[in-house]
């Protein structure tokens, strides 16, 4: 089978390398995940990464998925990994409340065995990691907001990450672990692809939006069908000719079509939607 979206092997274990150095550094992780592709965008490495190390899960963009499938999918996750899952969006600032309160109850154990060690109290250490645009550092900045207080490089730790305190419990590490998107699982791929996930030199415009047509048209073709004025499954070129983006010659405008279907998907302006069921997955 050809590959239509592209990834280098070497790059992944080289980023894998780094994020473990980094994930050494703390005590309770924050791994940010796509609300809309639940199943492709949590990594399926992540225990050997951090292992034994409480996560907490966020859920994330959940403005822009479909509310019926928010819970379902939470619990499904919390219950495959046993970590707590939250949904969570970039305008919902009550989330922050939330997600401190649990990064506490997460590293209590931790600071109660550091205790009985004689070793020092010290905030809980904490770090965001994710996949690329799952919102990660939309939720580091919503952590550090009101408290702009850097508490300086620590040893171990490279001059461009910085510790900022968020309250007198937690420090979180002011930037981001990347999540190497593996994409030799080419389902996998086209999903991160949808949502802006991979590098756009990795695929092809066309392949991947002829892709989310038909994913939107299985599950929300109402809606699909609505937006683009058309009465039959659509296609690209259908799209083209229905909003006039035509070429000279009367040439349906195949590339710029592509990748406007794919930034009113990005954006939510067809719809709020989820692209995975739990059933695809053998999880119900
Ligand atoms: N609609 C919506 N957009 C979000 C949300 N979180 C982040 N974004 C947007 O998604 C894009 C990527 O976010 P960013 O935090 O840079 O992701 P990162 O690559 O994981 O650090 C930015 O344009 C953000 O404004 C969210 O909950 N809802
Ligand atoms: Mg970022």
């Amino acid at each position: 089978m050809s590959q239509h979206i592209h990834w280098y092997p070497g790059h992944i274990a080289k980023a894998e390398k780094e994020l473990k150095q980094k994930l050494n550094l703390v005590d309770v992780v924050i791994e940010v995940i796509d609300a809309r592709i639940p199943h492709s965008s949590r990594y399926k490495n992540i225990e050997k990464l951090c292992p034994n190390k409480p996560r907490l899960i966020l859920m994330n963009k959940t403005d822009l998925s479909d509310e019926n499938y928010n819970r379902i999918w939470a619990k499904i996750i919390q219950r495959e990994t046993g970590c707590k899952v939250l949904n969570t969006s970039l305008n919902n600032k009550n989330d922050i409340n939330i997600i401190t309160k649990l990064i506490t109850d997460l590293s209590a154990d931790i600071m109660q065995k550091r205790l009985e060690k004689g070793l020092l109290c010290r905030p809980t250490r904490t770090m965001v990691i994710g996949m690329p645009n799952t919102g990660k550092s939309s939720t580091i900045n919503k952590l550090v907001k009101k408290s702009k207080a850097k508490t300086g490089a620590k040893a171990g730790v490279t001059r461009t990450q910085q510790w900022v305190r968020i309250n007198d419990k937690i420090e979180l590490l002011d930037t981001p672990g990347i999540i190497p998107t593996v994409q030799d699982d080419q389902n996998q791929a086209k999903k991160l692809a949808f949502v802006n996930s991979i590098g756009e030199n990795a695929y092809d415009f066309e392949y991947v939006a002829e892709e989310l047509l038909n994913t939107l048209y299985k599950f929300y073709k109402e809606e699909l069908l609505s937006y683009y004025g058309l009465e039959e499954k659509p296609d690209i070129e259908k799209i083209a000719i229905a909003k006039k983006w035509i070429l000279k010659k009367e040439q349906p405008d195949i590339k710029r079509t592509a990748q406007i279907i794919l930034s009113n998907f990005r954006e939510g302006k067809i719809g709020k939607f989820t692209l995975e069921r739990p059933e695809e997955y053998g999880f119900i």
